[in-house]
């Protein structure tokens, strides 16, 4: 639109200038060009540009604003270590009414097969020598020949205790298996702080035994004893190998 405006204006202003002079023809000598127009109007806005990129990241805010929105929640952690045992609960109730004990067949059985079981085992263990029952109490021998404290360990770790006997009964079934493997075996008795002073491992004083004359003579040196394959006894030092013997 600009350029249009000023093509037009230099036309006019060259007329003027064209000389003639009667002839067939004219000479013409160039005007002078005018000045130039003045500018047009300006032109209508263009169409809207391609979206630019996003800007950077505008700075940060003053402090004091709202707090955002939680977090998701983290992983799970390890376990924890177990508590600890809580205190015993109530007992609970009764139960229902069930058979008579002899009237329960199954049970009746299981009892048969069970008494049958164990009659077995004892004859196994009697055959061989290395158990003899007095009333209620079994002595049990491993054959080993060791130090106090290891027959200790031994009869412990069968849930039962060094054998020593209580009575002239118990005394002779432990010299009974003394005879046997032709060992002496120490006896569960240990001398206390005062020399003479013999205790059972529960701590109480002994009130059954069966000395060799002229024992103990160990005057506090010889804490543990020894029974001999006659069933009397000795006080003697408890470093030495001697058949472990145990009571259950
Ligand atoms: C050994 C030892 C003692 C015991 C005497 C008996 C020499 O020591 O076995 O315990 O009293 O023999 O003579
Ligand atoms: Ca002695």
């Amino acid at each position: 639109m600009l350029l249009c405006t000023v093509t037009l204006s230099f036309l006019l202003l060259a007329v003027p200038s064209v000389m003639c002079d009667d002839k067939d023809s004219c000479s013409a000598s160039p005007g002078i060009p005018g000045t130039p127009g003045t500018h047009g109007q300006p032109g209508r806005d263009g169409r809207d540009g391609v979206k630019g990129d996003p800007g950077p990241p505008g700075p940060m805010g003053p402090p004091g604003g709202m707090p955002g929105l939680p977090g998701r929640d983290g992983l799970v952690g390890a376990p924890g270590c177990p508590g600890e045992r809580g205190e015993k609960g109530e007992p609970g109730a009764m139960g229902p009414p069930g058979f008579p004990a002899y009237m329960d067949e199954e049970l009746q059985s299981t009892l048969y097969i069970m008494r049958q079981h164990i009659m077995q085992t004892r004859g196994v263990l009697a055959l061989q020598g290395s158990m003899v029952e007095v009333g209620d109490k079994i002595f049990s021998t491993s054959g080993q020949s060791v130090i106090f404290e290891a027959i200790e360990e031994l009869c412990a770790k069968a849930g039962g205790r060094v054998a020593v006997p209580r009575n002239s009964d118990e005394n002779q079934a432990i010299a009974k298996i003394v005879t046997k493997y032709n060992v002496y075996a120490y006896l569960g008795v240990k001398e206390g702080s005062n020399p003479g002073e013999f205790f059972y491992s529960d701590g109480t004083h002994v009130n059954y035994t069966n000395w060799y004359p002229g024992e103990p003579r160990g005057r506090g040196k010889e804490k543990c004893v020894e029974m001999y394959k006659d069933g009397q006894w000795n006080d003697k030092s408890c470093g030495q190998y001697r058949l472990a013997i145990c009571e259950f």
